[in-house]
This record gives structure tokens, C-alpha cells and sequence, in this order.
């Protein structure tokens, strides 16, 4: 079938199962070639074909609506709603995302990039759709990864209780990002083997009308061993008891078992928890056999052999230098324990697990638990390092301002993928730290210029004993510069003259270093003498270096790859307001008050202007001798 001539699922409605297999194989063809060239989300795709396809046949979206969790599974439900064509602009800058994306099409009724989310936004559609006398279903589409999520399960707490009709769709392929952890985990494997739930339950049910009725004691006792049989032999008691009515489980592979399956559940009145097992990567051999979660999410790879098209680095990746920094130190320091919120393959722990499994806790998608926990481990004189991304350290702002900064307690916060990101996109920019971390009473905030200081930074964190120390550090790899064999420890809050200059300074850290050394070499052969300044302590600010500068009287400009509002530079702003030195000019690049779409860094760093022509004509701008653009000039 040409699947690009797909305008809307209209046509599924007359299709037979046979039919709807060979839509199938199009389908997972089409993903697999087209992925090659873009890289995405292949495995959690090629695992929700058929489910997707049944959904989109059984029910009629947009009027039903689909809220996929996570999001990024959701490439076969935007090739049925008609954006076939796009699929080559996939992740790229102006192209299609990859994720839902509210604008893109009326079939995405709910946006996604972080997890856990659907069950509470289709609480928030049940409610509203029962206030306005409508009838559409509403179906969240969740991960048993995204079910670890703290928000999903007091959703399912909550809706059990409202007992709100909707259809919750279990897609358990039992992987998260990395294999999938925890004690729901486990009571899944358990569904997963025991026999068909409602095929038990109906028998149960043959079988107690059949006992008498009875009155007084030998009734209650009755019932009691009704309870108890049931507690043994239905397996779904778990969300039965959660106020669901659990089917499954359900071969998600199994057009026949989704058919018969998703149409009992339309007919069943409250919640319905349906658990589909799927096989992430079906039908590509490379992402099926795959055990640790490489196949998860991929850049280009060569379709017949599944090697990824990306060359090997030279530099090591950001992620390695932290972990393995931390892992070295912690052969020298018992107290050292490392958590990771489900990514311990992106936080590259695996060498951590390995060496001290006993010091190394994945909490599942649990942020805010993961925070909680570093907070706790410190009370008892423990050294934890949490790694986290700064996309999904978002949701454990409170966790940690209220346990670990009020408690001014020894965590070390790698913060990771900070600054773009890329082809994830709006959901995924690491640029809100800044903002949402620098006011926090007792945290020190730093981020280093190259992988050597990355180290030696690491080395400050744990080295240090006055309360929380977060260090943020970019995605992908470092600049293959020489790393020291001695750890050393940075002076906390002191920065660094990279290239000395009298008529303006430039103050910056971490990846837009680089521009700010071009921009003032470039400014140098117009007689221009710019000082570039590694101001690796994002907070403290270095107090002593600032007081020269104004003691100098010369312009500032800060730059930042984060969000100018509440940012780094604003901070020099309040620092020059409460120092009284408010004539002192400064400018500030950063990121502006939107948020910033997927495409490549660079691509995106030109469309804000942060890039070494603009930070030149900023510059040009700033020195004294040129005058200045704006109000009356
Ligand atoms: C709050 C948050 N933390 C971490 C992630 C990173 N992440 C993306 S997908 C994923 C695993 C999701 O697993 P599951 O829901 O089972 O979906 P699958 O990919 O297995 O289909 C994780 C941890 C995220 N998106 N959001």
C-alpha cells in the first residue's frame, strides 16, 4: 500500500484482519527505511503497529481521543493520520516531530516528551467531557516504563476512584529507555504468564452463583472464600483493586486478540486497564533482539547489517567522563552511591552497576523519588550523585529546593543534556536549569569549558562538604582536549581569564566559550581588545573578578545556551543594581522567552542568533567608541 497517499484512518473501517497484516509489514518497511536516514524511535515504533492500526480501526479519532505517553512510539498513529509524506523531514529543524504536536495535526490531542503524563491529561479530558454531556472515548496509551512514573500512578489512584469511564492501554513490552525496573515490574511478569484474566474471572463468577444462598454466618464465610479464591486466582487484583477492570493479558501482535478485546472494552462501563504485550522492535531483527535499550532511540544505521552510521568519537562522551570520573573516586570512597531516574544506558552508569552494584540504585522514571532519595542517603553521611537530565530534573524542582538545598545537604547533581538538544525538541531542551536552580538558597551551579576541567569539577563535587553542588554539562562529546592524571579541586565560585582584553568582557561558560573566543579574535583585527571569561561558577558568581570589572567601568556581555530570563545573566544584572553599578553597560545573549523547536543544534543556535558573527556585532555594539542602537539612537 502507498502508505504516503494516507490522508486519515478512515479506511481501516473496511479492512479485513489479512489485509490489515500486509498494512502491517508496509507499515514496519516504510519505519525501518525511513529511520535509517533519520534516526528516531525505531524500537518503541515497530513494537505498536498492530495496536495503533486496531486503535485506529476500532475507535474514530480525533472525536476518541489518543494520548500517547512519552510520545515517541507515536509514528505509526501520524503515518495513519495522514503525514506519510513528511516522514524524510522527521526530527529535523521546521520538519515533523517526533513526538505529538498539537499544531501538526487534530489527531494529536495531546502533547508529550516527558513520561507519565497521559493517564492525568485523560483524567483532566474524562472529567471535562462528562461535564459537557459528550461521549467520546478517551484512551492514554502507557509504557509499563511510563508506569513507574510517581504522576501516573497517583492518576490511576485518582481515576480509579472517579471512576471515570475511559480505556487506559497498557503497552508492555517490558523495557523502559534501558530494561524496566521495580516492584509493578514484577507483578506485570507475573500478569504476563498467568492465564487470561477475564476468562477466569467469568468462570469464578459461573462458579459462585452456583454456591447457595445462604444466610448469617455461613454467608459471610462465603464471601470471604469468593475474596480469597479470587486474591488466587485472578492475577489483575492489583488494578481490580485500584477500581479498574483489568483486561488481559492481550497479544498486541494479535489483530484477532486486540479486536475482541479493545471492542469488550468499549462495552464496559468505568475504567478499563487493558494490557497489550508487544515485542519493542518487532519485525527488525538488530531492534528485536535488543536487550539494553541501544535500540530504543538511533541515529542513522545501515538497514542490513544495523550498524549505526555515526563515526566513533575521538573525545569521550560528557556522560562517560562524569560517570567514570565518579566511578574512579568511588573506589577510593565507600560513601559514594549513584542514582539514576531509569537512564542509567544514557548516563552511561553501566560501568558504575557493574563495579558497585550495591551503590547503584535505577529508580525507575521516579525524578522526584530519585532526589528525595539522594537527600536521604546524605543525611547519613553518604556522598550520592544523582544523574539527571536537565529536561526531566524539571520535575524534582521541589525535591530538590525543599529536601536537599533546605536540608543544605552533600548531593551532587550531574545535571545532563544541558543547554539544546536537538532533534528531541521542545520537550527535551535542557535550558530551564539555570533559572529554576539559581535562586535556590545553598546550591552552588557550575558548568566547565572543556572535559579536564569536567573532571577536575567532578573531583570539587565530591570533594566538597557545605551542602548541595550541581554541575551541568552538554549533550554528546567533549572536545578531545588532554585530561590531567591527578584530580584536582576549582576553588568554588572563582573563575577564569581565557583571553585577557581591556575594552569589553565577554562572560560565558561550557559550549558557547567557543564563539565568544572567535567573536573576540575576530573584533581583535578591528583594534579591538575583548577579555573572554570562563565563568565556570554559574553560582556563586566570582564577586572578586566582578568588582574589577566595574572598578574598570568596561561593557559586559554574558552569553548563555539557557534561557535569559531568570538566567546567568541576570544574575550580573541584580549584581550590578545591588553594587550600585548600573551605568556599567551590558548586553545578554541567550535564549529568548519561547520555547525552541527540534533541529539540529547548530540550526537552532542560528536562528537565536547565538552564533560567533552575532556575538561580534553584539560586541560592536557594547564598545565604547561605537554608538549605541536603541531608544534615540
Ligand atoms: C520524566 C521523564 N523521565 C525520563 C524520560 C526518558 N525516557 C524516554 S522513554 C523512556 C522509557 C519509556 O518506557 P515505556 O513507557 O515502557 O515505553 P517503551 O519505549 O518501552 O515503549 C524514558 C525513561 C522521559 N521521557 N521523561
Amino acid at each position: 500500500m502507498d502508505l504516503l497517499s494516507i490522508k486519515n484512518p478512515a479506511f481501516l473501517k473496511g479492512m479485513s484482519n489479512a489485509e490489515l497484516e500486509e498494512l502491517s509489514a508496509d507499515i514496519r518497511t516504510f519505519l525501518i527505511e525511513s529511520l535509517a536516514n533519520s534516526g528516531g524511535h525505531i524500537g518503541p515504533n515497530l513494537g505498536v503497529v498492530e495496536l495503533t492500526v486496531a486503535l485506529h480501526k476500532v475507535f474514530d479519532s480525533p472525536k476518541d481521543k489518543f494520548l500517547w505517553d512519552v510520545g515517541h512510539q507515536s509514528y505509526v498513529h501520524k503515518l495513519l493520520t495522514g503525514r506519510g509524506a513528511e516522514f524524510d523531514t522527521l526530527r529535523q529543524y521546521k520538519g515533523l516531530c517526533g513526538f505529538p504536536k498539537r499544531n501538526e495535526s487534530e489527531h494529536d490531542v495531546w502533547e508529550t516528551g516527558h513520561s507519565s503524563t497521559s493517564l492525568s491529561g485523560a483524567m483532566g479530558m474524562a472529567a471535562a467531557r462528562d461535564i459537557k454531556g459528550t461521549d467520546e472515548y478517551i484512551l492514554p496509551v502507557i509504557g509499563d516504563g511510563a508506569l513507574t512514573g510517581g504522576m501516573a500512578l497517583e492518576a490511576l489512584n485518582h481515576i480509579g476512584d472517579e471512576k471515570k469511564d475511559m480505556i487506559v492501554i497498557l503497552n508492555d513490552n517490558e523495557m523502559s529507555i534501558a530494561p524496566n525496573v521495580g516492584a509493578i515490574h514484577t507483578m506485570l511478569g507475573r500478569l504476563r504468564t498467568a492465564g487470561k484474566y477475564q476468562w477466569v474471572k467469568d468462570e469464578l463468577e459461573y462458579l459462585f452463583k452456583r454456591i447457595p444462598a445462604v444466610g448469617g454466618k455461613l454467608a459471610a464465610t462465603a464471601e470471604r472464600i469468593k475474596d480469597s479464591l479470587k486474591y488466587l486466582l485472578v492475577s489483575g487484583m492489583f488494578f481490580e483493586e485500584m477500581g479498574f477492570t483489568y483486561l488481559g493479558p492481550v497479544d498486541g501482535h494479535s489483530y484477532e486478540d486486540l479486536f475482541e478485546n479493545l471492542e469488550y472494552a468499549k462495552k464496559t462501563k468505568g475504567p478499563v486497564l487493558l494490557h497489550v504485550i508487544t515485542k519493542k522492535g518487532k519485525g527488525y531483527k538488530p531492534a528485536e533482539s535488543d536487550k539494553i535499550g541501544t535500540w530504543h532511540g538511533t541515529g542513522p544505521y545501515k538497514i542490513d547489517t544495523g550498524d549505526f552510521v555515526k563515526p566513533t568519537a575521538a573525545a569521550p562522551s560528557w556522560s562517560g567522563l562524569v560517570s567514570e570520573t565518579v566511578r574512579k573516586l568511588a573506589r577510593e570512597d565507600e560513601r559514594i552511591v549513584a542514582i539514576t531516574p531509569a537512564m542509567p544506558v544514557g548516563s552511561k552508569l553501566e560501568g558504575f552497576a557493574k563495579e558497585f552494584p550495591e551503590r547503584m540504585f535505577d529508580v525507575g522514571i521516579a525524578e522526584q523519588h530519585a532526589a528525595t532519595m539522594a537527600a536521604g542517603l546524605a543525611t547519613q553521611d553518604m556522598k550520592p550523585f544523582l544523574a539527571i537530565y536537565s529536561t526531566f530534573l524539571q520535575r524534582a524542582y521541589d525535591q530538590v529546593l525543599h529536601d536537599i538545598c533546605r536540608q543544605n545537604l552533600n548531593v551532587f547533581i550531574g545535571i545532563d543534556r544541558a543547554g539544546l538538544v536537538g532533534a528531541d525538541g521542545e520537550t527535551h531542551q535542557g535550558v530551564f536549569d539555570i533559572a529554576f536552580m539559581r535562586h535556590m538558597p545553598n546550591m552552588v551551579l557550575m558548568m566547565p569549558k572543556d572535559e579536564n576541567e569536567g573532571q577536575h569539577m567532578v573531583n570539587t563535587a565530591i570533594q566538597y562538604n557545605d551542602g548541595p553542588i550541581a554541575m551541568r554539562f552538554p549533550r554528546g562529546n567533549g572536545l578531545g582536549v588532554k585530561l590531567d592524571e591527578q584530580l584536582k579541586t576549582i576553588p568554588i565560585g572563582s573563575w577564569e581569564v581565557l583571553r585577557p582584553g581591556k575594552d569589553a568582557v565577554i562572560l560565558t561558560f561550557g559550549t558557547t566559550i567557543k564563539m565568544a573566543l572567535q567573536a573576540a579574535e575576530e573584533l581583535q583585527k578591528e583594534g579591538k581588545s575583548v577579555r573572554v571569561v570562563n565563568a565556570r561558577f554559574i553560582k556563586p558568581l566570582d564577586e572578586g573578578m566582578l568588582n574589577e570589572i566595574l572598578a574598570e567601568g568596561i561593557p559586559i556581555l554574558t552569553i548563555e545556551e539557557a534561557v535569559l530570563q531568570g538566567g546567568f545573566g541576570s544574575s550580573v544584572l541584580e549584581y550590578l543594581h545591588d553594587k550600585k553599578a548600573s551605568h556599567i553597560k551590558v548586553e545578554r545573549m541567550g535564549i529568548p522567552d519561547e520555547f525552541i523547536e527540534h533541529g539540529s543544534v547548530d540550526a537552532l543556535l542560528e536562528e537565536i542568533g547565538l552564533t560567533k558573527t552575532q556575538v561580534a556585532e553584539t560586541l560592536r555594539d557594547l564598545l565604547p567608541s561605537a554608538p549605541r542602537k536603541g531608544i534615540g539612537s
